[in-house]
């Protein structure tokens, strides 16, 4: 996958967020400092990656009305990854007829996205011509003539001429039957004066409609330079980054297109005619972060969670006054996500996670238990579980009209004895509900408090 190291980073917060019961400094912090870390991976301008994480890191923990904390954070990250590559959709619109001039330097991958668009544009029912102007490479006609072949698209090229405006004026009738004219041109190991030149000579002859520039993604964010070089000369309106598969910096070429404003149409993702895309960010970003679909899982999020009950059971830890009614409110909002082995579907990341469905049923059953238990209990064994130790009358009682065992009752006071004491030696609520956050020893006591070590890895 294109950009696999942010994909997966985006990924695993989206989980850390959904599967955190509270969203405090704690998480937000952590969330911005992975995608801080993956974004300088990504060779992103460090610039604008402090940009962007000091906004996560601000904004948050904001507290909109009607909007949920999760679903707010988990917009938010999708928002700014969106902006910084680019935002709104910025689509090539072609008219009826269109001719399109690719520059670019040497082996960026002109020749090949030219062949690439053509089949493309072909399948979507233009009648596509490809029109070959690069006299500098020998075997330039030859590979055009034979990607022509492959993908049945037909090459107007002149094998002796050695000046390409007059290559197009031979052509320039037979071409105009076509709707669609990709021309190739020759590339040069830099903006030199030369290619500027016969770039505006070919322009001027031939007025294109687009001229697009082509840049491979392993230059990162030294495509700003190029393509403001290339607008300012060229009269370049868009670009195509190509070897978006293979490159760890395509980060850096998208971003800094878009810091330069110029529009990045197309990506090309291998070296087979069919392996270009359109670029939109927003569905871009939104397989990085491996949702098929956004919307469905903040409703999902949406849905979970009573910010009032969890402020109030925030509140209470934080003071010392943790009851069982709040741990049955953290019980509550883990099952009302619906089962965990569905939830397990629909947040990315978990799908992967090595846990076996017995051991989520099994969790889910001891969940359910847990509630029937605090269900059967009066107020005051809810606020003062030590009673429930000291008179094993009451045990049997709450066993009985629960339907569950006295072990069964013995494990959850243990296990929200356990979370009370952790409340009070953590610094936040994150430290304690993400075990992603916690110390090797917390972590550790609590899988063994918690009797299945292998939960924790769900959490
Ligand atoms: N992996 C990968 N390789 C690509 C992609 N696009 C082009 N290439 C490869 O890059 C190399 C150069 O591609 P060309 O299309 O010949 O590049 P060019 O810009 O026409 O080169 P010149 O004509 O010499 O300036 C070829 O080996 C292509 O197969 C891509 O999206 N992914
Ligand atoms: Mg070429």
């Amino acid at each position: 996958m294109v950009l696999e190291g942010l994909g997966n980073v985006l990924r695993k917060s989206v989980d850390k967020i959904s599967s955190a019961i509270f969203v405090d400094k704690t998480l937000v912090e952590s969330i911005a400092k992975d995608l801080q870390r993956s974004l300088i991976t990504a060779d992103v301008n460090l610039s604008l990656v402090k940009e962007i994480s000091d906004k996560i890191k601000k904004e948050g923990e904001k507290y909109t009305k009607g909007v949920e904390k999760k679903e707010h954070l988990i917009k938010l990250l999708n928002d700014e990854i969106t902006n910084i590559l680019g935002g709104d959709k910025k689509e090539l619109i072609l008219g009826k007829k269109e001719k399109i001039m690719f520059v670019g330097l040497y082996g960026t991958g002109k020749t090949t996205t030219i062949a690439k668009l053509a089949a493309y544009y072909k399948k979507r029912g233009r009648s596509v011509a490809i029109l070959g102007l690069d006299v500098h490479r020998p075997a330039a006609s030859e590979q055009l003539e034979q990607l022509g072949k492959k993908i049945d698209v037909p090459v107007f090229i002149d094998k002796e001429t050695k000046n390409p405006t007059s290559i197009y004026e031979k052509h320039e009738n037979k071409l105009e039957k076509y709707d669609l004219i990709l021309i190739d041109t020759a590339g040069r190991d830099a903006l030199e004066e030369s290619l500027t030149k016969e770039i505006q000579l070919l322009s001027k002859k031939i007025s294109p409609t687009h001229t697009i520039l082509i840049i491979a993604a392993d230059i990162g964010q030294a495509a700003k330079i190029q393509a403001q070089k290339f607008k300012e000369s060229a009269k370049v309106d868009g670009v195509i980054i190509t070897r978006m598969d293979s490159s760890a910096k395509a980060g850096g070429a998208l971003t800094a297109c878009h810091e330069v404003n110029a529009p990045v149409y197309f990506i090309g993702t291998g070296e087979h005619t069919g392996d270009v895309e359109l670029f939109n960010p927003k569905t871009f970003v939104s397989r990085l972060l491996g949702m098929g679909d956004l919307e469905s899982l903040l409703e999902k999020v949406r849905s979970v969670t009573d910010e009032k009950a969890q402020k109030k059971t925030l509140q209470n830890l934080e003071e010392g006054k943790f009851t069982l009614n709040d741990f049955y409110e953290q019980l509550n909002s883990m099952q009302s996500m619906g089962s965990l082995s569905k939830i397990k579907e629909l947040i990315p990341g978990f799908g992967k996670a090595k846990i076996p469905d017995e051991l989520l049923g099994a969790q889910e059953e001891k969940l359910k238990k847990w509630k029937h238990a605090i269900d059967s209990m009066t107020l005051e064994e809810k606020e003062n579980p030590d009673l429930l130790e000291k008179q094993t009358s009451r045990l049997s009682r709450i066993s009985k009209g629960s339907g569950t065992t006295t072990g069964d009752i013995r494990q959850l006071i243990k296990q929200f004895k356990m979370i009370k004491d952790l409340a009070k030696g953590a610094k936040g609520l994150g430290d304690i509900l993400d075990p992603s956050q916690m110390s090797q020893k917390d972590m550790m006591k609590l899988a063994k408090k918690f009797g299945k070590k292998k939960f924790m890895k769900f959490k």
